[in-house]
């Protein structure tokens, strides 16, 4: 029962489809770890999210900023901009049964699994975790961060997007968009949300939020993400993995089978 983690998908389905064939991906058997941002940016949204969805029983996902866009988008019938294309997927007639699916997601995951005939925990989360956060920390906030989304998801949506402000504790808004959109962050940990690039030309005050010793990591073994595509796969720390190599901007999709740590790459279609 292989377990293989798969960057950002971003609605490319051609590619997210010739790399399960290259995996030989058995829903019979094996599971999908999909590291977020399943949709938006490529051509496939709505074919990404139904295959996902009708193969439900074998997929591990975590949410990412587009998945958390769409959703907005959708709970607050926002029209999507200029730069979406999941347009698809919102004129889909069983847009809600998509859309209640990805609402019921975790923002971080973590399963044991056989490595090396030992049992070992992996986590996955789509963008960081905050430096001083335990794995149970992690999984408290995550798991009272998904019951007010739950609760009330015009609202919360709302707060996240910042077009409604007050109704959320700060402290929940700070850890989705830690969970979801973080790349670096300051000296004081705070993430500084206005870098994207790689990680040679960080200013000297911030650094990639995986650099530092993270609590989190004295109970994993192995932390996949996604999200930072232009780090190309490389975080420069052994158990911490990066897998978001820029599919939609026409470089690869990443497939990382967890037991063995091999790779499989899919060239992207796109421009
Ligand atoms: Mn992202």
């Amino acid at each position: 029962m292989p377990n293989y983690a798969v960057g950002d998908i971003q609605g490319c389905f051609l590619e997210f489809k010739e790399g399960l064939k290259l995996i030989k991906f058995d829903t019979s058997r094996d599971f999908l770890w999909i590291t977020g941002d399943l949709i938006n940016k490529g051509p496939d949204s709505l074919k990404v999210l139904k295959y996902v969805y009708a193969n439900r029983k074998s997929m591990h996902l975590v949410l990412g900023n587009h998945d958390l866009h769409f959703l907005n988008c959708f709970f607050n019938k926002i029209p999507i901009g200029k730069e979406d294309t999941f347009d698809s997927l919102m004129k889909y007639k069983k847009v809600i049964k998509l859309a209640n699916y990805l609402l019921n997601q975790p923002f971080v995951f973590s399963k044991k699994i056989f490595i090396d005939k030992k049992i070992q925990s992996v986590g996955m989360v789509h963008a960081g975790i905050p430096l001083d956060m335990s794995l149970k920390k992690v999984e408290i906030l995550s798991r009272l961060i998904k019951m007010k989304l739950l609760s009330n998801p015009k609202k919360f949506l709302k707060s996240i997007f910042k077009n409604e402000e007050g109704f959320i504790e700060e402290v929940f808004i700070d850890t989705v968009n830690f969970f979801t959109r973080a790349r670096v962050v300051k000296r004081n940990g705070k993430p500084d949300f206005s870098y994207k690039g790689n990680k040679n030309n960080i200013s000297k005050n911030s650094f990639p939020w995986f650099d530092k010793k993270l609590k989190l990591m004295e109970d994993l073994d192995y932390l996949v993400f996604g999200h930072w595509a232009a780090l190309e796969g490389k975080t420069g720390v052994e158990n911490i993995r990066a897998l978001d190599t820029g599919c939609c901007w026409g470089k690869e999709l990443t497939f990382l089978r967890l037991e063995d740590k091999k790779e499989f790459k899919v060239q992207s279609k796109q421009k």
